[in-house]
């Protein structure tokens, strides 16, 4: 018997990403992610993020070389189904991202455009953004910035469903990308996804918990699963919603920030994930709008 048959039908999942010791954000939260999916992850780390719940006091960034080395490592060794990309912390290391995504040629690529963290310090620097602008945004299947992140990336304000809308289209017209702007602090969370012909809007219920560090590195590392299960993307998106949703409602008010995620709430029953409603969204929606 080939002892490697045991394994073979898991696909693999890598998370190109920071490190959070907290466990809640960046490759530890998407590791565990990524396992709830039945998927088996591999992490290659860009930054050592020093943190607690409540404060990100310090960001040690990887080499560029060393990033390079530790994907091509893993790429090298194994096939890759899905990547996702998190925080990148310098230009150096978005650019030798993109060259590996270049060389390896994953079949899909999920791109977090974190810049900040909610408690406001830096994860990718000023020159850091522009590279992602020009080297990585064009190169991925699907962007999934928050309001805040879409508003910096297009320089547009965004207040409402409309505004998600019209940024959404911006950044497709821009990068050639499918987009997915995540609305989790809104009233009532709703989603706006773009891709390129259609626009639908998500929306999740509304789960009043502050145990919330993490959201976004779930949500992405949860459509890169997803999609490496053969998932379509919209199919991808409902689910990751539902399962950080989920994970929110089941979430642990450790620590004296922003509590964590429940990443792995399958593990401990049989919980129904949360409800997702999709809507398309067509252009008579807007037509007020013009
Ligand atoms: O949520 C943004 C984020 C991503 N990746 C890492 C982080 C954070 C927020 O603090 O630490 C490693």
């Amino acid at each position: 018997m080939d002892m490697r048959a045991a394994g073979s039908a898991l696909p693999v999942v890598m998370t190109i990403a920071g490190f959070d010791p907290t466990g809640g954000a960046g490759v530890s939260g998407d590791l565990k992610t990524i396992a709830a999916h039945n998927c088996y992850g591999v992490a290659v780390v860009t930054s050592l993020a020093v943190q607690s719940t409540s404060a990100l006091l310090g960001r040690h960034d990887v080499s560029a070389a060393v990033v390079s080395e530790q994907i091509q490592a893993l790429a090298e060794d194994m096939p890759l189904a899905a990547v996702k990309i998190g925080m990148l912390g310098s230009a150096a290391n978005v650019e030798a991202v993109a060259a590996a995504i270049e060389k390896y040629a994953p079949p899909f690529v999920v791109l977090d455009p974190v810049f900040r963290s909610t408690s406001g310090a830096e994860l990718l620097d000023a020159d850091g953004v522009e590279a992602l602008r020009a080297q990585l945004l064009p190169r991925v299947t699907v962007i999934t910035p928050n309001i805040d992140e879409a508003a910096r990336l297009t320089g547009q304000t965004i207040g409402s469903i409309e505004q998600m809308r019209a940024a959404a289209a911006a950044l497709h017209a821009a990068y050639g990308v499918r987009v997915i702007i995540t609305g989790g602090h809104l009233e009532k969370p709703q989603d706006v996804y773009y891709d390129g012909d259609n626009y639908s809007v998500f929306a999740g219920d509304r789960i009043p918990s502050e145990n919330t560090h993490g959201t976004g590195c779930a949500f992405s590392s949860a459509i890169a699963a997803n999609l490496a299960l053969g998932k379509s993307l919209p199919d991808a998106i409902v689910l990751a919603k539902a399962y950080v949703t989920t994970a929110i409602e089941k979430g642990y008010a450790l620590g004296r920030g922003h509590g964590l995620l429940n990443h792995l709430y399958r593990l401990q029953g049989s919980t129904q994930a949360r409800p997702v409603v999709v809507t398309e969204m067509t252009e008579s929606h807007t037509a007020g709008h013009r």
